[in-house]
């Protein structure tokens, strides 16, 4: 049995649930919108397809499920918002774009809703008690402090624990120590951040633009920015891969419940209404962001 997640906190939560409901061995893949693709054919490598696969908190496009279809059956759990298309009758979709979480999603179908209110108030950024408090920055904390090659070991390895023995296990003291050395690295990485957000007015449209010279989790980045009515937060992310060149992760918000989704898609991203993204290929200027935000909003 195979799972693809999210590797965020609402992923690993889905996953967690599925482990503590179906009590067999899985195979833990943990992917991302972009990846998703790839990550479907990588495990299709190791099974013929002559498997189970769960797929968590990821919209599928016609690539993804065109993929996942080789399987022999697939569940796949969301809560983002999909766009129109065929699925084959071998994949069972459950998606509830009005859940809170992939997690509640996978909770429903699984009778498991153990973790589904922690993966709510984090999935919409609406953190209120200590524990999605501390599990969500764990989960950043992995992702930024350990080396490359480890972090999705670490990543499978917490989501084990918790489907075994539940979200206390986040209170063990190991946990500590990386709690206060991310405090310190993501302190340095949000005032870098917020030192470049230049403002913009396209037509009505009120845009934001903050380049992020590292990738950082966006909540604890957006939850800084003091409400000023911003209609699109753009927060920007270029990269030079090795095997693929210049990449631009585009991440998507609001301040006035005005619709983000449109501008993700029209960078052929997704997500939700009020939260989304993009991933562009090849470099990308604030003057090319501006531009298409104007044609998609003009
Ligand atoms: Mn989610």
């Amino acid at each position: 049995m195979y799972i693809i997640t999210h590797h965020d906190a609402d992923g690993i939560l889905s996953a967690a649930t599925l482990m503590k409901a179906i009590p067999q061995k899985f195979w833990v893949y943990f992917s991302s919108p972009n990846r998703l693709t790839n990550t479907i054919c990588s495990t299709i490598l190791n099974t013929d397809g002559r498997d189970s696969l769960y797929i968590c908190d990821i919209s599928g496009n016609r690539k993804s499920v065109g993929c996942a279809a080789v399987y022999d059956r697939v569940v796949w759990l969301d809560h983002h918002v999909w766009e129109d298309f065929c699925v084959p009758e071998n994949i069972n979709l459950v998606v509830d774009p009005k859940s809170k979480s992939a997690t509640r999603v996978t909770g429903i179908h699984t009778g498991i809703l153990d973790f589904a209110e922690i993966a709510d108030e984090i999935d919409t950024n609406n953190v209120v008690t200590e524990t999605a408090e501390r599990f969500r920055t764990i989960t950043f904390a992995i992702k930024i402090l350990y080396p490359r090659q480890e972090v999705y070991r670490a990543l499978y390895d917490l989501t084990a624990t918790i489907a075994e023995k539940g979200l206390g296990v986040i209170y063990r003291p190991i946990f500590d120590e990386m709690v206060a050395r991310y405090n310190v690295v993501i302190e340095a990485a949000i005032s870098k951040a917020l030192s470049t957000k230049q403002d913009f007015t396209v037509g009505d449209t009120k845009v934001s633009i903050i380049s992020m010279p590292d990738s950082i989790p966006i909540a604890p980045l957006f939850n800084r920015i003091e409400n000023a009515g911003i209609d699109v937060l753009v927060f920007m992310n270029q990269r030079i891969d090795e095997s693929s060149g210049a990449r631009t992760k585009l991440e998507f918000r609001t301040q006035t419940e005005f619709d983000v989704l449109k501008i993700a898609r029209a960078f052929g991203g997704g997500g939700h209404l009020f939260a989304s993204g993009a991933t562009v290929t090849g470099p990308l200027g604030i003057e090319q962001i501006l531009e298409k935000i104007k044609v998609t909003y003009g």
